[in-house]
């Protein structure tokens, strides 16, 4: 089970590494690792659970931020969020996306990053996902509204990104132009 002292933190060097593709068929590491992340969401939102291990909420979690640099991540929504999404993603990549932007009102957090970094981080309104599920099957999606959000912000872990290089330091909340803006309650 995934803990938060597994969880590495900003100036680790794998969270600014790009990670290597999964091969498939799945090795039962990448199988195991895959299963633990999305443990780590769906328990992570729940009150009890959270409490009792100490996690902190996530909605995803991506492989490089256990010291994995593969390409896999997570992501968990469920009805409190206003979606129903969990799923397990290897490979994962956008197809293609929309002009218009979105970014959360409130801003970004970061399970890697222990600071509020306040601002805008601009994401896709709308993309296209193509990835590959456990047994190696392509999976197409369409994402929009948090999901299309979380999904770009666990891609970016993949790449050595993180939601902080997209905030204009100059001037956080510099309107984004051709952005429709998502209010949430605060998360925590
Ligand atoms: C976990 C992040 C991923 C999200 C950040 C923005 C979009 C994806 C995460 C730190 C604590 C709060 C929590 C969060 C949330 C958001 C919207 C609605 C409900 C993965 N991470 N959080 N960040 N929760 N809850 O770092 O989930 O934003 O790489
Ligand atoms: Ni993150």
């Amino acid at each position: 089970m995934i803990r938060m002292k597994d969880i590495i933190r900003e100036g680790h060097p794998t969270l600014r590494e790009r990670a290597e593709e999964v091969k498939f068929p799945l090795s039962e590491e990448d199988r195991k690792l895959g299963e633990d992340l999305l443990e780590y969401v769906v328990n992570s939102q729940d009150d009890e659970l959270a409490e009792k291990y100490d996690l902190r909420p996530g909605v995803g979690i991506a492989a490089p931020q256990v010291n994995q640099a593969k390409r896999i991540f997570a992501l968990h929504f469920d009805n409190s969020t206003g979606e129903n999404l969990s799923l397990v993603v290897f490979n994962p990549k956008i197809v293609s996306h929309s002009v218009e932007k979105t970014y959360l009102a409130a801003g970004e957090g970061c399970l890697s990053v222990d600071r509020a970094v306040p601002g805008y981080v601009p994401r896709y309104a709308r993309i296209t996902i193509k990835a590959l599920n456990f047994d190696g099957e392509e999976i197409k999606m369409r994402l929009k509204g948090l999901p299309a959000i979380a999904f770009q912000h666990e891609l970016d872990h993949l790449n050595g990104v993180m939601f902080f290089d997209h905030i204009d330091s100059k001037n956080p909340f510099a309107e984004i132009e051709n952005a429709i803006p998502i209010e949430r309650d605060s998360a925590e």
